[in-house]
């Protein structure tokens, strides 16, 4: 097996540099050096993203779109700053197409409640793949409880990848809308999106993207994409917590309506009835999460600053060492080989619990995640209760990739004797 830091294969990267923005990879745990392999959770945040929440509250904290003052004026300048560096992200056409929400979770319930409840009736069908988040399928089963559509799930094959014939038989006049992970959470799929909204539009629907895990591994654009609305969550793309944006094709939000009320939504209130207020706002009820916002154009800034190719390249090395390394390991087994696939090294070992390797990886120091990673379905797709799961990040090494396997050495032992 060749180890890429003797191959020469290892990118350019100033690794020590980057790693050197992101205070937190300096801690130990359990007295061993933090090995974090834990970023389709949520990526560590470097100093720019901290150091922009707070100079936010130290100079410019105060309430957006209401104030004349200047401290108003100033934070209400910071956050559309940071709407229009998401549209340049995602390239789509208006920063009024771009809806602040607290992640993607948050973008699904709300397309699926304001054009969902507007737009379906009993009898329309909504699909998704078999390997959707939870976020991406419970929205939908609420709504089609309430309005008598119906879900539909597109069947994956065996190593996690789309069955295009099946989808193409499932789309019929009926599809009102086809909701689609980008990259998938649990087995690293990177689903052809473009090809699915060309045969989705073909037949009449609408497609919402589920970016979560894509926008930190791969360029997106949403209008070569041709997609109706695509969402994501600024926590996995080395932004905060608690905010993240819906994209939403400006004809089809012009004509949705509010899904949540309160302040900023609306133009007029009277007792005999509001008006709502022009986009992006009608969608932004309440205070929103002001200084997240904020600092979300400086993660937007970072990784551009680095460049998606640079992130992309070495994150594949990293997951093909991985990849190589779990496949001569005794008893493992991974789950999800789709070809193409990034950042994600889900997996079994024969006869020992995942939960049980998280923690005894933990006493090593390394974070990974085990569980069904809010994709039951996918579980049950491939007949286990969970996986173990390390996702790989731009910070992260060849080094910690040994680290992991030798934490999963012992794993082994314990086990096994
Ligand atoms: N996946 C994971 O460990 P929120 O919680 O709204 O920021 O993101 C939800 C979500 C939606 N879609 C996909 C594909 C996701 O991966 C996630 C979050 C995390 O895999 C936490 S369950």
């Amino acid at each position: 097996m060749n180890h890429p830091s003797f191959i020469g294969g290892a990118s350019m990267l100033d690794l020590a540099a980057i790693r050197a923005e992101f205070p937190i990879l300096t801690r130990d745990v359990h007295d061993r050096p933090l090995v974090y392999l834990d970023n389709a959770a949520t990526t560590q945040k470097p100093k720019v993203v901290i150091e922009a929440e707070k100079h936010y509250y130290e100079y410019l904290n105060s309430n957006i779109h209401r104030g004349v003052h200047q401290l108003s004026q100033q934070a209400t300048d910071a956050y559309e700053a940071s709407r229009e560096s998401v549209r340049a992200l995602l390239n789509a056409p208006r920063t009024e197409d771009i809806i602040f929400t607290r992640g993607t979770t948050e973008a699904i319930n709300l397309v699926s409640q304001s054009w969902g409840r507007a737009n379906l009736k009993p009898g329309d069908e909504i699909l998704v793949t078999h390997m959707e988040h939870h976020s991406n399928i419970v929205p939908w089963q609420m709504i089609c409880e309430e309005t008598g559509a119906i879900l539909r799930p597109i069947p994956i094959d065996d190593l996690g990848v789309l069955d295009r014939e099946a989808y193409a038989s499932m789309l019929s006049p009926k599809t009102k809308l086809v909701g689609v992970v980008h990259v998938s959470n649990a087995l690293g799929t990177v689903n052809p999106v473009k090809e699915m909204i060309e045969q989705a539009h073909a037949m009449g629907a609408l497609v919402l993207v589920d970016g979560a895990q894509a926008l930190s591994h791969l360029a997106v654009d949403v209008q070569a994409l041709d997609c109706d609305f695509y969402v994501f969550s600024a926590h996995k793309l080395y932004g905060p917590t608690g905010v993240g944006a819906l994209y939403g094709r400006q004809s089809l939000l012009e004509q949705m309506p509010p899904w949540q009320g309160g302040g900023d939504m609306i133009s007029l209130v009277r007792f005999s009835g509001s008006k709502w207020n022009h986009l992006p706002y009608k969608f932004e009820a309440g205070t929103p999460n002001i200084a997240g916002g904020v600092a979300l154009k400086a993660a937007i800034d970072f990784v551009n600053a680095i460049g998606l190719d640079t992130i992309a390249a070495h994150e594949a090395l990293l997951l093909d060492y991985a990849t190589q390394r779990a496949k001569a390991f005794p008893g493992l087994r991974i789950i999800g080989e789709a070809p193409g696939k990034v950042s994600i090294l889900s997996f079994v070992l024969e006869g020992i619990h995942p939960h049980d390797i998280g923690t005894i990886l933990d006493m090593e120091g390394v974070a990974i995640r085990t569980g069904h990673h809010c994709a039951m379905p996918v579980m049950e797709r491939y007949k286990i209760p969970a996986t173990a799961r390390a996702s790989f990040a731009i910070y992260n090494t060849i080094e910690e990739v040994d680290a992991l396997f030798l934490a999963l050495e012992r794993v082994q032992k314990m086990f096994r004797g």
